[in-house]
């Protein structure tokens, strides 16, 4: 039976007034029907008692952080195989390989944040990346999966999950980029969950009369946003058994890596990660841990700092692993962590105190507040690790798979990005017996963009008509 408008907003003001949350309907009144209705299915399709949850143990209290009894570094497997693992890694590429061409794989990228530190004005996917085209980020990964697909004479799904905020800006640069030579059909864009801001006093925030302040939950809810939004389930018609993730800020990451999807495969894995040996003890990234015998992630910032500094017997890092957030995910566990605990989302939230914008109820006006005036929820992708039956690691190299681009200025910029670029190139180049300048620090004198439709990997330089020599100080595209 539909519900007259009446109806449904006393139904609504009664589930307020139980939870204390009522002055979201202060303006209703002023509000056209159109408006009225936009509000009241806003509210309807909230989870109230899992928001009462969350605000009575993240908001009014602060979740105690437990971290396991017995934490010990993550095993992995090494970027060169030793002897015995040889003959593993041949046949792992050989899987991955055979996977990619059957349709199995399909890629994913996270393209849901907001890009504050970089100052960008526009979804991060549309962020001129490349050295000397200024390609977008988008195009990068869009030429990567052409190449793979030529290659492979395969079609790999690619989905990318965007925000609320960015979706339809990041539709219409697919659009008008006649999605990069791609077809459409195997392009799928979809915004990722929100979570309520909640004010400090456990009271949700309105942005504005008819709307409740959210914000993205986390690039963890792209696993929950896959299964709502129906992109797991066209995998799944698809024949696609393995989901190849990788964030929108890193133009050097292989997209989808035979090896990688092989040895994941190989060894009956759920969810596998990639690794890079940290810089330092204090870099920002992820370390990945056994934490009471299960893989997984503790964030830099949560990181004890006798752990982050403890040394192995060599004088080398005791937890060296750090995470670079490239996963390749079973589409069979992604679909486990929606349907397992009756429905409810497998994945923990964690707190942030942010300053989220709002309207004051009483003075109705809009606050761009100074301090943090409220708890935004958001969700790990890596807290899925701990849940997989079996997950492992691989160690990659920084040149070769790193170069993301976060801040506008200094560490993990676009400066440093094109240069990693440049490098990697520039080592491709020299295993083709390429003559180039370098500087004693090791670092390539030229700027040079080395398009995937080129190559993906060095071996598919061979053959083609490459210079001889690179002059110091010199542009080249290839
Ligand atoms: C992330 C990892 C860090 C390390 C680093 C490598 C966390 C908490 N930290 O740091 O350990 O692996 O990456 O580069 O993950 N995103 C969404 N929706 C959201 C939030 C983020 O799609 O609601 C996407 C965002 O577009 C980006 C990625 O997730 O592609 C990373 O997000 P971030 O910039 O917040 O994470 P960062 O760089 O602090």
């Amino acid at each position: 039976m539909t519900l007259s408008p009446d109806q449904r907003y006393q139904q609504v003001k009664q589930t307020l007034k139980r939870y204390g949350q009522e002055h979201l309907l202060s303006f209703y009144e002023d509000l056209s029907t159109d408006r009225q209705d936009a509000l009241l299915q806003q509210l309807e399709s909230q989870d109230w008692p899992q928001i009462m949850e969350l605000i009575d143990s993240h908001v009014l209290h602060t979740p105690e952080m437990t971290l396991a009894q017995d934490i010990q570094p993550a095993p992995y497997y090494p970027l060169l195989p030793t002897a015995d693992l040889q003959d593993k890694y041949r046949k792992a590429r050989a899987l991955g390989e055979t996977l990619i061409t059957e349709g199995k794989v399909a890629a994913f990228t996270v393209a849901g944040g907001q890009g504050t530190r970089l100052g960008w004005n526009g979804p991060k996917g549309t962020f001129p990346a490349t050295p000397i085209k200024g390609k977008s980020l988008f195009e990068v990964f869009a030429e990567f999966i052409l190449k793979t697909q030529e290659k492979y004479r395969a079609t790999i799904p690619w989905y990318i999950m965007t925000s609320p905020i960015n979706d339809g800006s990041s539709r219409e640069f697919f659009e008008q980029h006649k999605f990069f030579g791609l077809d459409p059909a195997n392009v799928t864009l979809f915004p990722q969950g929100t979570m309520p801001s909640l004010g400090l006093d456990g009271k949700l925030l309105l942005a504005d009369k008819d709307k409740l302040a959210v914000n993205p939950d986390g690039h963890g809810g792209s696993l929950r946003a896959l299964y709502l939004s129906g992109a797991l389930e066209d995998m799944a018609r698809r024949g696609v058994e393995q989901i190849s993730y990788f964030q929108v800020d890193n133009p050097n990451v292989k997209c989808v890596d035979p090896l990688f999807i092989g040895l994941h495969a190989l060894d009956s894995a759920q969810m596998s990660s990639k690794m890079l040996p940290k810089a330092h003890a204090q870099e920002r990234v992820g370390n990945f841990c056994l934490l009471d015998g299960r893989v997984g992630v503790i964030e830099y910032s949560d990181m004890p700092a006798q752990l982050a500094e403890a040394r192995a017997a060599d004088g080398s890092l005791k937890f060296n692993a750090g995470s670079i957030a490239i996963h390749v995910i079973a589409v069979d566990f992604v679909r486990s962590l929606n349907e397992s605990a009756g429905g409810r989302f497998a994945l923990p939230f964690h707190r942030a105190r942010k300053k989220v914008p709002y309207l004051d109820i009483t003075s109705a006006t809009h606050i761009d507040p100074e301090k943090p005036n409220a708890i935004k929820l958001e969700a790990f992708v890596f807290d899925a690790l701990p849940l997989a039956k079996t997950s492992i690691i691989l160690e990659t190299d920084r040149v070769e798979e790193f170069a993301p681009i976060k801040n506008a200025e200094g560490n993990d910029s676009p400066a440093t990005s094109k240069q990693l670029q440049s490098q990697r190139a520039a080592r491709w180049l020299m295993q083709q017996g390429v003559d180039l300048p370098f500087n004693t620090a090791g670092e390539v004198e030229a700027i040079i963009e080395l398009s995937h439709l080129t190559a993906l990997e060095p071996a598919d330089l061979s053959g083609l008509d490459l210079p001889q020599k690179i002059e110091p100080g010199s542009k080249l595209v290839l």
